[in-house]
């Protein structure tokens, strides 16, 4: 296998540049969530990717298969719809770039324009999907577990605990909606800026079982916390039974530690870990395309 890097672009540098430069000026954005769509531009890069099976070689962001209902419906990627809809125009407007390459592209752009560390990028993906392809359901973690799931999961894609410790990092971006979820809250007080508070707060924040929401309308317990200066009226800052878990496992919570006393040590590896869940299943011909048997853009129903 030849390394991305070394392929022929299907795109010229100006190009992804002039792509870039249209994701960063579509970030901030006063009437969202906490004044930024980076945080769930992130989110779609990684559940684009993150259905990834190494060992029957399916899933992935090729193909962006999330564009039709068998898995944009599936319930783990509600309120993804948001974060498509905010790149349509930069679609629109650079036609000639492959949905999977632009949604990919602008979950790397938002980490770094949200101070997060610079993360290799390759282009080549293709928009060609059929059924056989689509991911079955299911293959995006399920926040209320614990560790033995992610695992689960996590190995399937290829990666190993310290890998699975470092993605989990990205939850110091954005927030949960109970809407989309059944989960409520911000992980950390600042979640448009990249860091790694998630994990310094993981361990030195006192947690509490809570349901902030009615269990009847599907809402589930979280872990709560406030910060010393924060009021009973504030929004709590919130963590995943999953988030929890990382720090009851003897082989999660040593990175837990490290990455929350080291943040270049931290954005170091994620910025490593980030680049390899972005390439899972992409596998270019020496064109520097992505290997496929149809046209771009076209959906084959079986
Ligand atoms: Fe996550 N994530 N995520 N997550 N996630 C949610 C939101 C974000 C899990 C569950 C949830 C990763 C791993 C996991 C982001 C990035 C990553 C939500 C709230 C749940 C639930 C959704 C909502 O209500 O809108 C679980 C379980 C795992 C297991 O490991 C990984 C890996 C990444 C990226 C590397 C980001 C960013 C968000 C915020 C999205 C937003 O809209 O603000």
């Amino acid at each position: 296998v030849i390394h991305p890097s070394k392929l022929k672009s299907p795109y010229t540098q100006e190009q992804v540049a002039a792509v870039k430069k249209d994701v960063e000026a579509i970030l901030k954005n006063k009437d969202y969530d906490d004044g930024s769509i980076g945080p769930v531009l992130v989110r779609l890069a990684w559940h684009s990717s993150g259905t990834y099976c190494a060992e029957t070689k399916t899933g992935g962001s090729n193909g962006a298969g999330m564009r039709y209902e068998k898995e944009g419906g599936d319930p783990a990627n509600a309120g993804l719809q948001h974060a498509r809809v905010f790149l349509e125009p930069i679609k629109e407007k650079h036609s000639w770039i492959t949905y999977a390459d632009l949604w990919t592209l602008a979950g790397v752009v938002a980490i770094k324009a949200m101070g997060g560390p610079e993360i290799e990028w390759y282009p080549g993906r293709t928009d060609f999907v059929d059924d056989a392809r689509v991911p079955p359901r299911g293959r995006l973690p399920d926040a209320a577990q614990a560790q033995d799931h992610l695992r689960a999961i996590f190995y399937r894609m290829g990666f190993n605990d310290q890998e699975i410790v470092a993605l989990s990092g990205a939850h110091n971006l954005g927030r949960c909606h109970a809407d989309r979820s059944g989960f409520e809250g911000p992980w950390v007080n600042n979640p448009t800026r990249f860091s790694n508070q998630y994990f310094k707060l993981l361990i030195k924040l006192k947690w509490e079982k809570k349901h902030l929401g009615r269990e009847a309308q599907g809402a589930h317990w979280q872990w709560i916390a406030r910060l010393p200066h924060m009021d009973e009226e504030d929004e709590p800052l919130m963590m995943l039974p999953t988030d929890m878990s990382l720090t009851l496992d003897d082989k999660f919570k040593p990175w837990v530690e490290k990455y929350a006393e080291d943040q270049d040590l931290f954005f170091k590896d994620f910025a490593a870990v980030f680049g390899k869940l972005i390439e899972l299943g992409v596998t270019r011909d020496e064109s520097g395309l992505a290997k496929h048997d149809g046209k771009a853009g076209e959906y084959k129903s079986a």
